[in-house]
């Protein structure tokens, strides 16, 4: 068994396209042309499809990544040397049987100009898309249409793609009809030319290479797995909604969640009607979409429950005050933000602020580190605080718990998670089952989530299934902080730098090394009492660990 990489193939003019969607996750058996990701550009979709047969081992693009063609897609152990073998024209573009060169036609499709004359627009060259589905009639008898302006779609059962008018002009017949086969060369529209400017008919943006990666065969794609590229591996995500690229394209602009539109075209298929009604019967408050559902119980606590009522990001030109530089948040950003951003505005928080003395507990683990130098493992103080939270969590069981509507699910395992600073943004790895392991072991394992984490290499389930977080900014400094909780959790505690602090002991005042701690809980599930009772009871933990044990 060898690892190869999986690339994406000679996809003619695709370049840069986004990921759309992963199809496959780590450890799924997959067959030979089996679809991994889906990519689009504007104008045409496709699915990407394994050269290999084999076990997907590593997931080398996330949703939102763009690709090209060389752009390696997963790692697999392959089934059979065959497949296994690295092959040598591994770098170069797919030989041209496997990927018909895509390069746009010319004017194949593009009758003779007649000036100010009718000319019938035809499907262009698109590569090995033969006898394909039209799906979706972009324009009607009467319209005005501009060169390269998609007329209709057309579908496999791997890509969708739009073709384009080569002419522009008002339509004077639609030649083709929803359930159509077409092929190159099929008359789709009869133009009265504006002014016979009929131009040669591109081939559809980027249409062509679309059969490319369906036809690639295993053998020539596949090389050994030598410098990979760090990534974040994706979660694989449900099926897309039935939809056309430019379609998909109107409601990410509209901002409407496509999967929550019902599709009235064939097969369920969305149609920009069902787009456009949708975000009528939204603003018309006839329907409220997932996230509206999910913010309605934080609307109705503020504003009489006629939502948030807040004014409009404030625009400004920041140009005109000095120069600027402008940076797209990393995709891990964008996830978390949105992810806090609902907490913090779903979630009624309130945050307790307290200090535990560690002035032992540090000796102690200082003392540990020192007696297990070789053996490579430190144990730092955040171990001892899962272990903590455990207890706690035992002691005060509401903290172990999730809203599911009006229902409190209480949890009986301890899956705690901890907040890890990587160069692309806040993550969340979880240590599971954190009551059943000893401070080595809950170290080591935070050590090596910590690092994958940095690398961007956790996979969904490390992050997933935790019952309480712990954010520690100890190794950085602060006094107290406001953490957000990580939904559907119910709490989470912030933990600063420990200082060495003037203690009144009952007779003086000792130095003692005082950990702030700062317990963010969500006041619908928690009251302040219990906060407090759980914070008490976590700094006697680390004050005295022996309490643990009873
Ligand atoms: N007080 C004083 N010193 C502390 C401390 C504390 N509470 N916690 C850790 N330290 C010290 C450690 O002892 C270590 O010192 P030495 O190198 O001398 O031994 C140093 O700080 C660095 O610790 P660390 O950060 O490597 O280890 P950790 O276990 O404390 O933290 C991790 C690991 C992954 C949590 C951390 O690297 C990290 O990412 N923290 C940031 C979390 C974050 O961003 N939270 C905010 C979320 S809200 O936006």
């Amino acid at each position: 068994m060898a690892l190869v990489e999986v690339k994406v193939p000679d996809i003619g003019d695709f370049d840069e396209v986004g990921v759309i969607e992963v199809l496959v996750k780590v450890g799924d058996t997959i067959k030979v042309e089996q679809s991994l990701i889906t990519v689009e550009s504007d104008k045409a979709s496709m699915e990407i499809p394994s050269s290999t047969a084999g076990v997907v081992k590593e997931i080398k693009v996330a949703v939102g990544d763009k690709v090209s063609e060389g752009s390696v897609v997963v790692l697999v152990e392959a089934e059979g040397a065959a497949a296994a073998a690295p092959a040598p024209t591994a770098a170069s573009p797919a030989p041209a049987a496997a990927a018909p060169a895509p390069a746009p036609a010319p004017a194949a499709a593009a009758p003779a100009p007649a000036t100010g004359g009718s000319v019938t627009v035809e499907v262009p060259d698109i590569g090995d898309f033969d006898e394909v589905a039209v799906i979706e009639l972009l324009v009607k008898a009467g319209d005005t249409v501009k060169v390269e302006q998609s007329l209709i779609t057309v579908e496999s059962d791997k890509a969708s793609m739009e073709i384009p008018s080569s002419t522009a002009g008002v339509v004077e017949e639609l030649l083709v009809k929803i359930g159509d086969k077409v092929s190159k060369g099929t008359p789709l529209a009869r133009v009265k030319s504006a002014g016979g400017v009929a131009v040669p008919a591109a081939a559809p943006a980027q249409a062509a290479p679309a059969a490319a990666p369906v036809a690639a065969p295993a053998e020539s794609k596949t090389v050994p797995t030598a410098a990979l590229p760090p990534h974040q591996p994706t979660a694989p995500t449900g099926k897309l909604p039935h939809a056309s690229p430019s379609i998909r394209k109107l409601a990410r602009e509209l901002g409407v969640p496509l999967e929550e539109v019902k599709g009235s075209g064939a097969k369920g298929r969305i149609v920009e009607g069902d787009v456009q009604g949708f975000v009528k019967a939204v603003m018309g408050g006839k329907v409220q979409t997932v996230a509206q559902k999910a913010a309605a119980p934080a609307a109705a606590a503020g504003a009489g429950g006629a939502g948030l009522n807040v004014l409009a990001w404030p625009k400004v030109d920041f140009e005109k005050f000095g120069p600027v530089e402008r940076k797209e948040l990393s995709r891990i950003k964008k996830i978390s933000g949105a992810n806090l951003h609902r907490n913090w505005v779903v979630i009624p928080h309130v945050t307790n602020h307290d200090d535990a003395d560690i002035t032992e507990l540090e000796a102690f683990r200082v003392q540990l580190n020192k007696e297990n130098e070789k053996a490579g493992i430190k144990v730092t103080m955040l171990a001892f605080m899962i272990k903590a939270a455990v207890a706690a969590l035992k002691k005060f069981p509401e903290f172990n718990s999730s809203l599911d509507g009006d229902t409190l699910v209480l949890k009986n395992y301890f899956h705690i998670g901890f907040a890890a600073d990587t160069p692309n943004g806040l993550v969340v790895p979880v240590i599971k089952d954190a009551d059943k392991k000893g401070i080595f072991q809950i170290s080591q394992e935070m050590s090596e989530l910590a690092k994958k984490a940095r690398d961007g290499k956790l996979g969904p389930a490390d992050m997933t299934g935790g019952c309480f977080s712990i954010s520690s900014l100890g190794g950085i400094g602060g006094k107290y902080f406001t953490p957000i909780i990580n939904a559907p959790e119910v709490a989470i505690m912030g933990v600063c730098k420990s200082s060495m602090e003037p203690v009144w002991d009952g007779k003086q005042f000792v130095p003692r090394l005082m950990l702030p701690l700062s317990l963010s809980w969500d006041h619908r599930v928690i009251d302040g009492a219990a906060a407090a009772r759980f914070n008490v009871y976590f700094a006697s933990l680390l004050a005295d660990f022996r309490r643990i044990a009873l």
